[in-house]
């Protein structure tokens, strides 16, 4: 089968693309802030996207100099994101949720001349912003009218200038888009630099391959625009194809989100299986013709497939499993509508090649477990000031993702753990996603993360943290016969302890790790 083909011409700048695909639209509106109900059409979007690239340009921000976005999802995150591209800045759009000494450290490693950050994250930056020297410029957004002193700008009054001639950066395709960080689960975070050419490869390729996004979707995404997967699912994915995105600032309590999709009635929601989970725990719940949902989209971590089926029997809609990566930019393995098969991740996305490598480096055959490799046209330049883990992730052609997966004879992909998770009982594989995903089709269980233990033999065995659903109970005994009668024997953890919640990344990944450190104490 052919890969579908995006082409893009030499000469292209991002920004201009997305804001010029919605020209024949100027009224229609882009961006509403689901917190106040304000609303940007496309044609204001283009307007003040340009004012700030000229605001940009007029006060010293050459091409390739990068500007820092800590902000809060508000319709000025798109205006600013594309202002700087238009001006050939690079955006680093950075995690609202993380501490000083995090900001202060991709300030630092960014070098970023400049710093748009929403008045609420203001504290955060006030230390990391002494000594220095890049930057020399802080704009605060988020209704804050007057400039506050001789330091800071208002985001509100540069939008507020006049608009002059519409500034174009002369880009290239293959140039420096926009940074995002990634992080593992060890080491610091990595700067991601990804080209101009690459929102676009992943709207047509997974956006409208997959999804189907067009023009009369309203789109809304639990996962912020700073996350890889939130920004297409809320920026690239609409603006494409002119579809309006429901942005909310802060972080939605489950009861919060139905209201949301009843009052705006979105087509296209992506979540993370954390989420659903506890949309699907949530005893209010709309019945399926109070909401208008066409599709669901999941990643992050691997849906379980219990909370898939319960979902399309509570909503009648499918969520569509599938995974990306921050250096991919977007999902290049997934499910597709009509062809669902929870517990899978899917198949790959036509125009992304996978392939599943062992650790010998040869090619596994259907069946067998080994490393998920990625061959496709998002994939992220280089790492930044970190030669030694670009190399081992971008190995020419190919991605390492760090996930096993192995791939049934009809190409449908099933997760197996991170390389560094897997464990090795009796000299067999356990996946410990597996035995989690197991125990949460017990009814108490809300969630569950399987570690590697070592028993009194120092043999690795597998231990399982579980969250138990608020009213419920139950013994450690019952949970592991309910895993024995399910899986190989060998697969059942030994331990369970109680925890009333899992550590998890910003993302909503559980950090095995921290589980791992605990036990050790
Ligand atoms: O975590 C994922 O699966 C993902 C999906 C889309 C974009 C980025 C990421 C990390």
């Amino acid at each position: 089968v052919k890969p579908p083909l995006v082409t893009i011409p030499r000469h292209y700048n991002a920004a201009h693309d997305l804001l010029m695909r919605n020209l024949d639209r100027p009224n229609k509106t882009a961006f509403i802030n689901a917190s106040n109900g304000d609303k940007l059409s496309f044609s204001e979007l283009d307007q003040q996207a340009h004012i700030f690239a000229t605001y940009l340009r007029s006060h010293g921000f050459m091409p390739e100099s990068r500007v820092m976005l800590a902000m809060l999802d508000t319709p000025q995150w798109p205006v600013v994101f594309l202002g700087c591209i238009l001006a050939g800045v690079v955006p680093v759009a950075v995690n609202t949720m993380l501490t000083s000494s995090e900001f202060e450290y991709m300030l630092r490693d960014s070098r970023a001349q400049g710093l748009v950050v929403s008045n609420s994250l203001l504290a955060a930056f006030e230390i990391p912003m002494k000594n220095l020297p890049p930057l020399r410029a802080v704009i605060v957004a988020d209704n804050v009218e007057a400039d506050r002193n001789d330091a800071h700008s208002s985001l509100e009054t540069i939008l507020k200038s006049p608009s002059g001639e519409k500034l174009v950066n002369d880009s290239c395709a293959d140039d420096v888009c926009f940074w995002l960080y990634s992080s593992g689960s060890t080491g610091a975070p990595k700067g991601t630099l990804h080209l101009h050419s690459h929102m676009l490869q992943t709207a047509e390729l997974y956006g409208r391959g997959v999804l189907g996004i067009g023009e009369s979707d309203v789109t809304y995404s639990a996962a912020k625009l700073f996350f890889a997967y939130g920004l297409g699912n809320g920026l690239s994915f609409p603006m494409s194809v002119g579809a309006t995105t429901l942005l909310l600032p802060g972080r939605p309590t489950a009861q919060q989100v139905f209201q949301l999709l009843e009052k705006y009635q979105p087509s296209i929601f992506y979540g993370v299986p954390t989420l659903y989970a506890s949309l699907l725990a949530e005893p209010n719940k709309p019945l399926s013709n109070q909401l208008k949902l066409r599709l669901c989209a999941s990643a992050g971590e691997p849906l379980p497939a219990e909370i898939g089926k319960k979902w399309r029997a509570q909503f009648d809609c499918d969520i569509l499993d599938g995974i990306g990566s921050t250096e991919m930019l977007h999902i290049f393995l997934s499910n597709t509508p009509g062809r669902v098969r929870y517990g899978s991740t899917g198949q790959a996305v036509p125009g992304y090649r996978l392939r599943i490598v062992g650790d010998d480096g040869l090619e596994c055959a259907d069946g067998e477990i080994g490393e998920l490799q990625i061959n496709g046209p998002s994939a992220a330049l280089m790492y930044w000031n970190n030669r030694e883990k670009t190399k081992t992730t971008f190995a020419g052609e190919w991605t390492r993702s760090g996930d096993k997966y192995t791939r049934s004879a009809d190409g449908y992909y099933t997760y197996g753990g991170r390389s560094d998770d897997m464990l090795k009982v009796g000299g067999i594989y356990v996946s410990p996603f597996e035995v989690e995903a197991c125990l949460m089709t017990h009814s108490a269980i809300l969630e569950a993360a399987v570690i590697g233990v070592m028993d009194k033999d120092q043999l690795i065995k597998p231990k399982a943290y579980v969250v138990l659903k608020s009213g419920h109970s139950a013994s450690q005994e019952e949970l592991k016969l309910h895993v024995k009668q399910q899986l190989a024997p060998y697969k059942y953890p030994r331990w369970i302890e109680f925890l009333s919640k899992l550590p998890k990344t910003a993302t909503g990944k559980i950090q095995r790790f921290k589980l791992r450190q605990s036990d050790q104490k």
